[in-house]
């Protein structure tokens, strides 16, 4: 295996040149287990272990290596071990709050070029989450896509298709069954070399399923859901990374119990662009789109062309995201969003030319 398969490329190579990195090579992080790290490149794969000096700075606020990351690693041949020296710039990474009160931040993957959000048709079907999870994407640097899995068990696969199409402007949609193989090719066709890929989504919906799937090979468990309320069992618990026989890579993470926003400002601006397009069209630029005279907003859901649950949807994520900025360390908080805001104004060109379209 060379690192190039494994997705290694001009960008980390540059990386890698900015630094001294005598002694050292290149590493992807496969998976993670207590307080090891399962490592490929040139060489193979192997287990590592953080450096001393890397442990310390890791406990004093920095970060651990997420599945995903390339790492610069010293291989110790006589001790058959190798030691993981430092973690190379991300280029893009999902993050969520730490679980309950806790104002931190946690890195589920790292340099993910396409983030699958999954979800499942048979009653787990949610479109306020599908929502949200593009809202994180974005805000990630990763390309969102949708996946609506279990065409198998659903009357109107379609249907529920479209109605994604109508929030997610710009984001594709594929409906399929991992069960049956149904739509499969679809979606593959859309995976490149050398790109990763995640999983996403609630305990039950078939990420592990699409990964054997994909792989051709029962490689992860799965389980069934529960019968009462098709919710899944968290059985896959950890996150790994896989090479597909296509050459792109895909990550499993286990389902997740809480999605929180992190820092997710301008991903949540990004998903609701359509709602501001509306919103900048309101008489008064302070509207609430609660009963002011000439709201475009109101006007919008009253023809039953907005949903209102989407205004009520953008304004949950809103006030959630204004609780964490303000709980949030300042340095964090006035972070460079540049590249998010070139991709905003791509989206909200592209909504301003859809409904330019229907007129
Ligand atoms: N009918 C049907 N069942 C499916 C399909 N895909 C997966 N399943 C079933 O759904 C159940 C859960 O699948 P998993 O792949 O374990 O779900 P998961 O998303 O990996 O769940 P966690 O690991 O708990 O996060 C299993 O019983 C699968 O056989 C599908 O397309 N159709
Ligand atoms: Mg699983
Ligand atoms: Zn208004």
């Amino acid at each position: 295996m060379f690192i190039q398969d494994l997705g290694w490329d001009a960008y980390f190579e540059a990386a890698w040149n900015e630094r001294d990195n005598e002694g050292r090579v290149p590493a992807r992080v496969t998976s993670q287990q207590r307080g090891l790290w399962r490592v490929a490149g040139d060489f193979a794969e192997c287990w590592a272990e953080p450096s001393g000096s890397f442990r310390k700075e890791a406990e004093t606020g920095g970060d651990w290596p997420a599945v995903g990351d390339w790492i610069a690693l010293e291989m110790i041949a006589r001790q058959k071990t190798a030691l993981i020296q430092s973690v190379l710039p991300r280029r893009s990474k999902f993050v969520r709050k730490v679980a309950g009160k806790q104002v931190a931040e946690q890195v589920i993957a790292a340099n993910i070029d396409l983030a699958l959000i999954v979800a499942a048709l048979d009653g787990d079907f949610n479109v306020r989450r599908i929502e949200r999870y593009i809202a994180q994407c974005w805000e990630s640097g990763a390309r969102p896509v949708v996946v609506l899995n279990k065409t198998d068990s659903c009357a109107e696969p379609q249907e529920r298709a479209a109605e994604i199409e109508a929030i997610a402007m710009g984001v594709p949609v594929f409906a399929l069954s991992a069960k049956t193989g149904e739509g499969l090719d679809e979606l593959r066709a859309s995976f490149k070399k050398g790109q990763t890929l995640v999983l996403l989504g609630s305990s039950g919906v078939g990420k592990s399923t699409m990964v054997n799937c994909l792989l051709q090979e029962e490689r992860q468990v799965t389980h069934a859901v529960r019968e009462s309320d098709s919710r899944g069992r968290h059985t896959t618990t950890s996150r790994q990374l896989f090479l597909l026989p296509c050459g792109a890579m895909i990550i499993d993470t286990p389902g997740l119990r809480e999605l929180q926003l992190w820092n997710a400002s301008e991903g949540v601006a990004l998903t609701f662009a359509d709602v501001d397009e509306l919103a900048s069209q309101c008489r008064f630029r302070d509207c609430q789109h609660k009963n002011e005279p000439g709201c475009a907003v109101r006007a919008s859901i009253e023809a039953g062309e907005l949903d209102a649950g989407r205004l009520e949807s953008k304004r949950k994520l809103q006030r959630e995201q204004e609780f964490l900025v303000r709980k949030m360390d300042p340095e964090v908080r006035s972070a460079d969003n540049k590249r998010t805001k070139i991709i905003m104004r791509s989206v909200r060109d592209m909504y301003k030319n859809r409904d330019k379209g229907k007129n």
